[in-house]
């Protein structure tokens, strides 16, 4: 069974037990969640437990997650975390809620010794606090946590929380993916689909302070009584209609705050595809256009000369005259050969580039094997390919929205799209587009190009990505300064419009 079948006949299980529950439910607040999510019972039903054991197992294993010891959040994680080690030979932890008053008064039971990584095993993952308070102790006994595991990530910012303290959080199943397949076997109608997915906009428990560093995993007893609608997600006064430098002041990413404040202070939106096949010429493009740009894109395995020196001598440009470097690499493999494409072979890209971009045909395991790569390096990030410029390019509408949704579900990682429009209302996003040209037009292998005005202006995205149109000019530093003023002048009239 494939790993999309496997989630399915879990969701429509977890369903038939009653471990997901759709409807109105008034919670200790007195607030109202139109879903419950119970995996307590799962105990009672053995050969679920195994089931749920086993796809928390093997989802980090495709990964290549690597552990010494593996600790379940007490209580419902506990028995998944036995099954789990029991299962694969592996050594166990168990943390206590409560010292015992008696004898040793030990928070943790097991052997381990200073330095062994801890894989956290979690059934539910709302804010993250209670595998933050695990992490915590685990840390505090000398252990090394980096990643943890829950079978349902609930989408309200969790992720992000626990990114924000170096965990790496991986999930098996989202709320949504749940929703949506109930919804597509006829468990749950149309309208508690609406409704969780309402829910979920509105309920970001990382952009709350008190999530972020509380005890408040037991958000199911917070949630609002009125969901709120799409144009409300984000509850802001900044829209992705505000400028660059306000949209840069109210991201959380750090390369997407770095990369909105270099446009605003450089005034240039503009991004050099320097797709050259000498070294030589690369940093020479670097040192020219370098000042002009907010972005240089890259495609290193067409250099014909490739040596690591020459990335090394990009970061140093970059840094002194302040662009971000992009390698365009087009991830598109399973988690576990990206993350090994990302940081390994002889291109080591995940150690130069700011950014990288990835097609989301393979599902988000592409996204969870690229973010494991720079978990400690919040100030590296990717784009995802929601739309190409190329005549024929086979993305289609739903493709696109899955697209965005997957960037939504990983925004500690994902800052923005390639994409030939603005495909995702949330100002943080940042939208780059490949295929312009002053005039309007192609080449003679597919590609379509439109021009700065058109892109920035009526299409509403923010950077545009420009390569022969610069590199095959007589002079290309003037012409570099004509696209990043055609770039900023539609951006300014797209602000006056507002
Ligand atoms: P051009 O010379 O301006 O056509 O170069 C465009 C660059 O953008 C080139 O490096 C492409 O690989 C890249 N590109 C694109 O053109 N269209 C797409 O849809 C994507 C990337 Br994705």
């Amino acid at each position: 069974m494939d790993c999309k079948s496997k989630n399915e006949s879990l969701i429509l299980q977890l369903f038939e037990v009653s471990a997901l529950k759709f409807g109105e439910f008034k919670l200790k607040t007195g607030i109202v969640s139109p879903v419950y999510v119970d995996l307590r019972v799962v105990v009672s039903y053995p050969s679920l437990m195994v089931k749920v054991s086993e796809l928390l197992w093997e989802t980090c294993d495709k990964l290549g997650i690597t552990y010494d010891t593996v600790c379940g959040v007490p209580y419902t994680a506990l028995p998944l975390a036995t099954c789990i080690c029991a299962q694969h030979n592996l050594p166990m932890l168990i943390r206590r809620k409560e010292a015992k008053d008696y004898g040793t008064k030990k928070m943790l039971e097991g052997v381990y010794k200073t330095g062994d990584r801890c894989l956290i095993v979690e059934d539910v993952v709302t804010s993250g606090s209670s595998v933050k308070e695990t992490s915590d102790l685990l840390k505090e006994h000398g252990l090394n946590v980096t990643d943890a595991v829950v079978l349902l990530n609930r989408e309200q910012g969790g992720q992000s929380n626990l990114h924000r303290r170096g965990i790496n959080l991986i999930s098996v199943l989202t709320l949504t993916e749940v929703v949506t397949t109930l919804f597509q076997h006829g468990k749950v109608t149309a309208s508690d689909l609406e409704k969780v997915k309402e829910f979920l906009a509105a309920n970001d428990l990382s952009k709350k302070p008190e999530y972020q560093n509380g005890n408040k995993e037991n958000s199911q007893t917070v949630f609002p009584t009125k969901p709120k609608t799409e144009e409300r997600i984000y509850n802001t006064a900044v829209s992705i209609g505000s400028s660059y430098k306000e949209r840069g002041s109210n991201c959380q990413h750090q390369l997407a705050a770095r990369i909105f404040q270099i446009m605003e202070e450089k005034q240039s939106n503009l991004c050099l595809s320097a797709d050259v096949e000498s070294s030589v010429e690369l940093l020479e493009l670097a040192e020219t256009l370098g000042s002009a740009v907010c972005a240089i894109k890259t495609h290193v395995d067409t250099l014909a000369d490739f040596s690591y020196s020459v990335v090394q001598r990009l970061v140093e440009i970059s840094k002194r005259l302040n662009f971000v470097i992009f390698e365009d690499r087009k991830f598109a493999d399973t988690g576990n050969t990206v993350k090994a494409q990302y940081s390994g072979g002889m291109f080591k890209i995940s150690e130069w580039a700011d950014l990288t971009n990835a097609h989301t045909i393979s599902g988000p395991g592409v996204v969870q094997g690229l973010k494991a790569c720079v978990k400690d390096k919040p100030g590296k990030a990717c784009l995802l390919i929601a739309g190409m410029s190329p005549k024929g390019n086979l993305i289609t509408e739903s493709y696109t929205d899955a697209t965005v949704q997957m960037a939504e579900e990983n925004s500690d990682y994902v800052i923005g799209f390639i994409c030939t429009k603005k495909v995702s209302n949330n100002p943080s996003h940042i939208h780059f587009t490949p295929g312009v040209k002053l005039q309007v037009g192609g080449d003679s292998l597919g590609q379509q190009y439109l021009t700065p005005d058109e892109v920035i202006g009526k299409r509403g995205v923010d950077v545009i990505i420009v390569g022969r149109g610069i590199v095959e000019s007589e002079n290309r530093v003037k012409t570099a300064n004509a696209y990043r003023a055609a770039g900023w002048q539609a951006y300014l009239k797209r602000l006056q419009k507002k």
